[in-house]
């Protein structure tokens, strides 16, 4: 369970390294009034707005700005803080943060703040991580998507979920004790629906979890195929701008190059490569190699092929990545029309015909479903968790008569869940969590 750890006090610049209009140290721990006091010459009150000098222990003006004060509980850490809001300069803040480390504090590690927030109850675990991911966020969609679950509807989704869970232990530790109830079978059909259900929740979960988890990550999208079939051209296409070089040329594209994109919210990087052919050009076969390097990491694969030609690359596209035939310039052809049957998608990326029905197909390759507001930006953790649940599940569904065992697994996977929000959560857990976050946060 949550609670407080170490009693020290800890500082660090909040603000990103460089320089900007303001700049902010904070300060979370017990002797944060003592600091405040150190370098403002006065008590601060917590709520308050004031603006005043900052000075160091020999009494140097080091620079002039805004205190603010939260006393504990009432913070972000749940501690006393203090944040001093100074002009954002590199040498500024360098000086603040000396000034306040000399004053009795320690330089925080990387998430130590959200840690403590964590610790002391202000925020489970998966809201704690949440803050990670809205600060990381790559697009809107995954921004809105981390701000639900820091405003705690992922946790409640799981919560919701966990007390169905113990409700259901509940009910069948009550008849352990009773073996030879009459009430035996109508437990047995009540805990069977019920278990029926919490079944299907913890798809939907699953379900929402795993599109999140596309948000966050984002999506490889590999182009590849022959050399001049119009690889860079769609690249240019997909991403709005003349990013890669086209040329008539065969053989053009000698690096992979890469351009983030969104489709539908969704990130996506698109990666270029060097097209696949026979050749006896050294910079062009390095440039293959890498080509079938990012193949193999890709999640979705687009083999592009020249509309007339149809000639297919020899290279394989990598097991587990999704693949779709992309037939490009159909302007040349004029029977030829854009769109999507199966996974072929015609398209021209110079009239940019088709190129709708590129992207929807992506998507969906991808495995994105749009769920409109409702996924949660979940990450690996959580879907491994929510697995092991399901499994748990799926064996106490087989298990319906042999109490003992039906009350285990349910008690397994009531436990798997609990390591999302934190409830059960191992030391190491919590550092391999944290040590991720930058410091400040
Ligand atoms: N008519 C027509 N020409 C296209 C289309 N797409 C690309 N091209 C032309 O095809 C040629 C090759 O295009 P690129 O995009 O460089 O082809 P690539 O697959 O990247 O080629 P490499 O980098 O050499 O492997 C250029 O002259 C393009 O203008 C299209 O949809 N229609
Ligand atoms: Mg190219």
């Amino acid at each position: 369970m949550p609670s407080a750890e170490g009693t020290d006090t800890i500082a660090a610049v909040a603000t990103p390294a460089g320089r900007g209009g303001i700049g902010i140290v904070r300060v979370s721990g017990p002797k944060t009034a003592h600091i405040a006091h150190a370098l403002t010459g006065g008590t601060p009150e917590p709520g308050k707005v004031r603006y005043g000098p900052f000075r160091n222990a020999a009494g140097d003006l080091l620079d002039k700005g805004i205190v603010l004060y939260f006393r504990a509980p009432r913070s972000y850490t749940g501690e006393d803080v203090l944040e001093l809001h100074g002009h954002g300069g590199p040498v500024v803040m360098q000086a603040l943060l000396g000034a306040v480390l000399d004053a009795g504090a320690r330089l925080a590690e990387p998430g130590e703040y959200t840690r403590r927030a964590f610790l002391n109850g202000r925020l489970d675990l998966a809201q704690a991580e949440a803050v990670a991911d809205l600060i990381d966020a790559a697009s809107h969609a995954a921004a809105r998507s981390a701000l639900r679950s820091l405003a705690g509807e992922f946790s409640a989704a799981i919560g919701a979920l966990v007390a169905g869970l113990t409700e259901l232990r509940a009910l069948t530790e009550a008849t352990l004790d009773f073996p030879e109830e009459e009430l035996d079978p109508l437990h047995r059909s009540d805990a069977g629906a019920r278990l029926v259900r919490l079944r299907g929740a913890l798809e939907d979960a699953l379900a929402r979890s795993r599109q999140g988890s596309l948000l966050r990550s984002g999506v490889q999208v590999v182009l590849a195929g022959r050399p001049n079939v119009g690889k860079s051209s769609l690249l240019n296409r997909l991403a709005g701008e003349e990013r890669a070089i086209v040329t008539p040329v065969p053989g053009t594209t000698r690096d992979a190059l890469r351009e983030p994109v969104q489709i539908d919210g969704v990130p996506i990087l698109l990666v270029d490569t060097a097209g696949l052919r026979d050749s006896r050009d050294e910079v062009e076969r390095l440039g293959m190699q890498r080509t079938e390097r990012e193949m193999a990491r890709a999640d979705v694969v687009l083999v592009v092929l020249e509309a007339g030609i149809l000639q297919a690359p020899d290279q394989a596209v990598p097991e587990g990545a999704r693949q779709l035939r992309v037939i490009n310039k159909i302007d040349l052809l004029p029977e030829a029309r854009p769109g999507r049957s199966g996974d072929e998608v015609r398209v021209s990326a110079k009239t940019g015909a088709g190129l709708d029905a590129l992207r929807a197909a992506i998507l969906e390759a991808a495995g994105w479903q749009a769920h409109g507001e409702s996924v949660f930006l979940a990450r690996e953790r959580h879907l491994r968790a929510l697995a092991r649940a399901r499994e748990h599940l799926e064996a106490a569904a087989g298990r319906v008569s042999q109490w003992e065992l039906f009350a285990e697994e349910l008690r397994l996977a009531q436990e798997a869940l609990g390591e999302i929000t934190g409830q059960v959560s191992a030391d190491e857990l919590l550092g391999e969590i944290f040590s991720r976050f930058c410091i400040g946060k």
